[in-house]
């Protein structure tokens, strides 16, 4: 097989990108290791940047997201047993976030790539990434028993975390930084209604909790437990007291209880791969870097890093320019490294730390306190939170 680029993995990450080429005429063909099933289900992030709300529209993939997407002007932060309100808009100059699930973005541009796009294979797992410096890289792949190859001009390597990719570096061209935090999250999905308006962050003595949600029917609930936790431990009613006592506050609000449909343990880590780019290979979302969820900034920085990354191929397609892909991993990585920043910073402010004493959980509500009685910063976390400005 032979094709321009060839994209490993069909996640956000990869979908997106097709989805980008295919409008500019560039020709491409995405592997992906999964079944379409698989990957249409698997529960992941769910807050999107304005700037992310703007590349799916940009890709012609946001008319659902526009129709059933929840804008939220804000979000709470509890600690203490009192509630805050965060006020994006009025912090930001008028910028908002949208919840609208990954795994019905993921559903979109399958829709959209199997009606029009361009060639995308499940059960088509790539095995490396062959002669990255060359003008023909070469990916091999196993797909239906037989091992293959596609010969590309370019190869985006969109294959997460997990991947393949960045195998294909050489010893000494690049270099990552990775940081393991001591706590993991317990992550359910509730068939209940969400018990507020906004996403709540919420912080005690007894660990980190998250409430957020999926559409006014379903809720998304996020528990700090201790790193090696089976979810088998955690039957449902422990699960709904444990969030209930994390939420708790002085004043009227109530936990809404419902049936839970899946539940899972997910570990925290911040890792960055340098450069991201490696001759003719471009590494694109988790398959460069990953950040704790606490900042939900993973899914929003594998869509801007595929809008740099089309926008370079897109303008050297044109014009023959390769100015900007020359950038690519220097344009990605500002962002990516704020990104890991805030996400840290919000991590180590919220969680309870297994072996914090006195003065670091005094260190935390000093945090919070300032960003309630300081709009500036408050301001400061918004303005990450919402989306630092786009590299291009
Ligand atoms: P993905 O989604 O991991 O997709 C990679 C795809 O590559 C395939 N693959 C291969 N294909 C072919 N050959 C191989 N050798 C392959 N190896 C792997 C995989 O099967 C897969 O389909 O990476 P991508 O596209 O870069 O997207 C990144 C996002 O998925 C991730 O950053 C976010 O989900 C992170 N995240 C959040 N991000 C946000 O922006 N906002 C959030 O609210 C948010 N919440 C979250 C999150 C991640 C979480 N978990 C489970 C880690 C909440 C959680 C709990
Ligand atoms: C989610 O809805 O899954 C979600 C939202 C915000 C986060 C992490 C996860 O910080």
């Amino acid at each position: 097989m032979r094709t321009t680029v060839g994209i490993i993995g069909g996640g956000p990450a990869g979908l997106l990108l097709a989805r980008l080429l295919h409008r500019a005429g560039i020709d491409c063909v995405v592997l992906e290791a999964r079944t379409r099933e698989y990957v249409e289900q698997r529960q992941r992030a769910g807050m999107l940047e304005q700037g992310t709300v703007d590349a799916l529209r940009e890709a012609g993939a946001a008319e659902r997201l526009e129709r059933e997407g929840l804008v939220h002007q804000g979000i709470e932060l509890r600690f203490e047993r009192e509630r805050h309100h965060i006020d994006f808009p009025a912090l930001t100059g008028g910028r908002t976030v949208t919840i609208y699930a990954q795994t019905e973005i993921v559903k979109d541009l399958v829709a959209l790539q199997l009606a029009d796009g361009p060639p995308l294979l499940y059960e088509a797992e790539a095995l490396a990434v062959e002669k990255p410096e060359s003008a023909t890289p070469v990916v091999r792949f196993r797909h239906e028993g037989r091992e293959r190859t596609l010969t590309c001009d370019w190869v985006a390597g969109c294959d997460g975390y997990h991947g393949v990719s960045r195998d294909a570096f050489p010893a000494g061209t690049a270099r990552s930084y990775a940081h393991d935090y001591p706590y993991s999250w317990l992550g359910v999905l509730a068939e209940v209604a969400p018990s507020g308006d906004e996403l709540i962050y919420a912080r005690g003595e007894r660990g980190f909790a998250l409430h957020s949600m999926r559409s006014p029917t379903v809720s998304r609930l996020y528990l700090q437990v201790p790193n090696g936790t089976d979810p088998d431990d955690w039957p449902d009613d422990r699960i709904w007291d444990e969030l209930a006592a994390r939420f708790a506050i002085d004043g009227d609000w109530t936990l809404h209880r419902g049936p839970i449909m899946s539940k899972s343990v997910t570990t925290m880590r911040s890792y960055v791969h340098e450069p991201m780019r490696h001759g003719r290979l471009l590494l694109a979302g988790d398959a460069a870097h990953i950040v704790p969820p606490t900042g939900a900034k993973g899914l929003n920085l594998a869509v801007s890093d595929v809008r740099v990354l089309a926008r370079g191929l897109t303008r050297l397609h044109r014009t023959g320019d390769t100015q900007l892909l020359d950038r690519y991993s220097e344009l990605c990585l500002q962002r990516v490294w704020q990104a890991t920043r805030f996400s840290d910073d919000m991590t180590k402010m919220l969680h309870a730390q297994p072996d914090g004493d006195a003065f670091d959980h005094r260190m935390q509500l000093a945090r919070l306190r300032r960003i309630t009685a300081s709009r500036h910063a408050a301001a400061e976390l918004a303005t990450n939170y919402a989306g630092l400005p786009l590299p291009v």
